[in-house]
């Protein structure tokens, strides 16, 4: 708290600065061809910023912003919070039924949007309690409307806009949780805790310079997305490179375009990555990267050597959630990466893993639940209930399951609803997933428990083949004599099942809860 001044606006930080402080030139974002430089964002911000303000968005004011990774979409939540107002970007996926609870939820009055995300906003528009204003990106979707123009208000707008003077306290970003289960929440985030994610783990763990062009391709309203293209690059002075709709294919190319040095993204895409492209590193010059960070799922170590085998960087993985807004456990870019373990708590972050019941810390070396404490932490809209679940002395509680090594790393089990018990013994699905996934004839496995009357919970993998590889009794046979031969052999799954695809979130997490339902039907 008492590093920041009482009075500090998030976005006056991670524009305004780097322009008083002479980096006006500098390329803030890299879009397609365009280069826009910091006073070329800083003048994009007022304009709207000033456009925003005569339509009614004021200090307090929760606004959504619905994109896929365009600058607009950082101009747009830049405006909102130098005007002392809440961003709420939304996921492009949800459709009119999730958006009209978001809107009501937050009590929304105005929505920034994509003409080709208009249609759910307008399918839930009947039902929105508090939404005043829509202003459209018009991009040639060819969607015939009558709310605001985006870029006639940027037009109208005068170039200086002073920003209100916020507290360090004051919101400036709420995102929504994707509500695997139950109704999703809103995850509430102030201006110091936006810029001390930037100060803990992007400083520490990436050390950036003004040097370094971040790209990747979580979506901008996914906390992790939001932290690796907009805070931390704005934050140091460096560059961020979007990408629209990336495929992995994509973000190669966007490497070799923009020199993207810190690659972003989730275990999925760099498999994909490495699978799709394996002659990447002689089509492409990916000379430009230096590291890169994988959250959103674990990452198996196989993903962790074939990246640093194909393109020569280490793959930080990190633990974060919405609620936490960003990386709490990592290595350090300069640290000897163990793959088998998360890393370290963040610098700025301590950890403790503690039995479920007692809050108690558990030996190192065992298995327990995480606690941590540090410059951010989880604090809901509106919901007490879940508030008091997941703070409790002053301790967030993001609900894995971790082990707390002799060596300081911290080794992730599962989330703790993962957790698999069967015949009294407790077995992590992700542990046996990591194994499964060192077989080449393997692309992507989920493990969960299924109900078995015999011993309660039987492990089950569900296995998407490689290309070209068929199902057979030998490959089942193969998967779990590989499980048996590299961990404790009740840990095997008894189940097999080769499937298409697995079902994920729009941020590429696996729902494991929606396979357990399946097995429980
Ligand atoms: O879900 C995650 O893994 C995550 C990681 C970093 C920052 C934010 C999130 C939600």
């Amino acid at each position: 708290e008492t590093h920041y001044p009482k009075r500090i606006n998030a976005a006056t930080e991670l524009v305004d600065r780097h322009v008083e402080e002479g980096r006006g030139d500098d390329v803030a974002i890299y879009f397609e061809d365009e280069e826009i430089t910091y006073a070329d964002l800083q003048s994009r911000v007022n304009r709207f910023g000033n456009a925003l303000s005569e339509i009614g968005v004021e200090a307090g004011s929760r606004v959504v912003v619905r994109f896929p990774n365009r600058p607009e979409a950082v101009v747009a939540c830049l405006a909102v919070q130098k005007l002392g107002g809440v961003a709420l970007p939304s996921m492009k996926l949800l459709r009119a039924k999730e958006l009209e609870y978001i809107f009501n939820d937050a009590g929304a009055t105005h929505c920034v949007v994509y003409d080709g995300l208009l249609d759910e906003v307008e399918g839930a528009m009947p039902n929105l309690d508090t939404l005043e204003e829509v202003i459209v990106v018009d991009r040639g979707a060819g969607v015939d409307h009558a709310y605001h123009d985006y870029d006639a208000l940027l037009e109208s707008g005068g170039s200086t806009l002073d920003a209100y003077d916020t507290e360090r306290t004051d919101l400036a970003l709420m995102l929504y949780t994707s509500g695997t289960t139950g109704r999703p929440k809103g995850a509430i985030h102030t201006h110091r805790q936006l810029l001390a994610s930037a100060d803990s783990y992007a400083r520490y763990c990436l050390e950036p310079t003004r040097e370094d062009v971040f790209g990747g391709n979580p979506p901008l309203p996914f906390a992790y997305g939001y932290g690796d293209l907009v805070t931390f690059p704005l934050r140091f002075g460096a560059s961020t490179s979007l990408v629209e709709n990336a495929t992995p294919g994509d973000l190669l190319e966007a490497v070799e375009a923009h020199g993207i040095t810190v690659l972003c993204s989730i275990p999925t895409a760099f498999n994909q990555m490495l699978a799709k492209h394996p002659d990447a590193p002689d089509e492409h010059d990916l000379s430009s990267l230096r590291a890169g960070m994988s959250a959103g799922e674990p990452l198996a170590p196989s993903t962790y050597d074939a990246v640093e085998d194909a393109y020569g960087i280490k793959l930080l993985d990190g633990i974060g959630t919405t609620e936490m807004l960003h990386i709490f456990v990592s290595h350090r870019h300069t640290d000897e990466v163990d793959p088998s373990a998360t890393g370290f708590p963040v610098p700025g972050y301590e950890c403790r893993v503690v039995d479920p019941d007692t809050r108690e810390e558990v030996d190192r070396g065992e298995a327990g639940l995480l606690a941590v404490r540090g410059p951010t932490g989880i604090t809901y809209w509106g919901r007490p209930d879940k508030q008091a679940e997941s703070v409790v002395d002053g301790w967030s509680y993001p609900g894995d399951i971790f082990v707390h090594r002799e060596d300081g790393r911290l080794e992730y089990k599962s989330r703790a609803d993962d957790l698999i018990i069967s015949s009294g013994y407790n077995i992590p699905g992700p542990e046996v997933e990591n194994v499964v996934q060192e077989l080449d004839s393997v692309s992507e496995v989920a493990v969960v428990g299924t109900p078995d009357e015999e011993r309660g919970q039987v492990v089950k993998a569900f296995v998407v083949l490689a290309e070209g590889v068929e199902e057979s009794d030998d490959l089942i046979d193969e998967i779990q004599t590989h499980v048996k031969n590299t961990l404790a052999p009740y840990k095997y799954p008894r189940a097999v099942e080769f499937v298409a695809e697995l079902p994920r979130t729009e941020t590429g997490k696996i729902q494991r809860v929606k396979l357990r339902e399946r097995e429980r039907e």
